[in-house]
């Protein structure tokens, strides 16, 4: 059986909500943050060289990097549910937004963190190029979101469930307001309506309600 190790308040939470919606057996490992550093404890960093959550095992393998399990999992246990058929008009929405999460907008967000936390001036070129990289990323998902029901179209997909981390728990961490994104906050509505989104939650993070509202969240 799969086994699904989560660091809490996580990226990892994105792995136990796929496999609710998927609705397929897991075992769910759960391990707190070192209170002091935030970091991941010592058993979990021994299960793979990354040293990060997400990881998987199954069976002989172990596994890590969001991507990279949501393919395995997809491809695996899928059954193609939740992922886009390369014979479909929308095919490469699907893969453009499943890539974009992880690939520009959670990288944008933390040099934008860095750029804040390091309190670089405003006219500071590398400031300046954090933020800009920011704003550019939300607004290209707020269009879309205000276009179009999901990610890849009509229909819920697993680019969906990638991006909302970046969205909501991400802003624990890095505490910036959606005030601006009317498109995203409406997604993030119908994203707290999904009973898979929320029995994720419930089991990775018990009593956690990720900030999903417009106001930067309080620190
Ligand atoms: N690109 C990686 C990022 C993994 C990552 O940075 N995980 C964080 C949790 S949000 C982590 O484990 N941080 C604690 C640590 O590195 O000790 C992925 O998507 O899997």
């Amino acid at each position: 059986m799969l086994t699904v190790h989560h660091l809490q308040r996580g990226q990892s939470e994105r792995i136990v909500w796929l496999c609710e919606e998927l609705n397929i057996p897991y075992e769910l490992k759960l391990y707190p943050r070192d209170p002091r550093t935030f970091m991941s404890p010592p058993e979990l960093q021994a299960l793979h060289p990354s040293k990060s959550a997400p990881i998987v095992q199954d069976g002989g393998i172990t596994l890590a990097e969001s991507g990279a399990i949501f393919e395995y999992i997809l491809t695996k246990y899928g059954d193609g549910k939740l992922s886009v058929s390369p014979s479909a008009d929308n095919y490469a929405d699907y893969l453009y937004f499943l890539h974009f999460a992880n690939g520009t907008l959670q990288p944008a967000l933390l040099r934008a963190r860095m750029a804040t936390k390091m309190g670089l001036p405003p006219d500071d070129i590398g400031a300046r190029l954090a933020l800009n990289g920011m704003k550019k990323s939300l607004k290209l998902l707020n269009d879309r979101l205000s276009a179009s029901q999901w990610l890849a179209g009509d229909e819920f997909t697993a680019a969906d469930i990638m991006v909302v981390f970046s969205l909501t728990t991400m802003r624990l961490f890095f505490p910036y307001s959606l005030q601006e994104y009317q498109g995203i906050l409406g997604f993030l509505q119908r994203v707290n309506k999904r009973d898979a989104y929320r029995s994720a939650i419930a089991k990775s993070d018990p009593g956690f309600q990720p900030p999903m509202s417009a106001e930067a969240p309080a620190q």
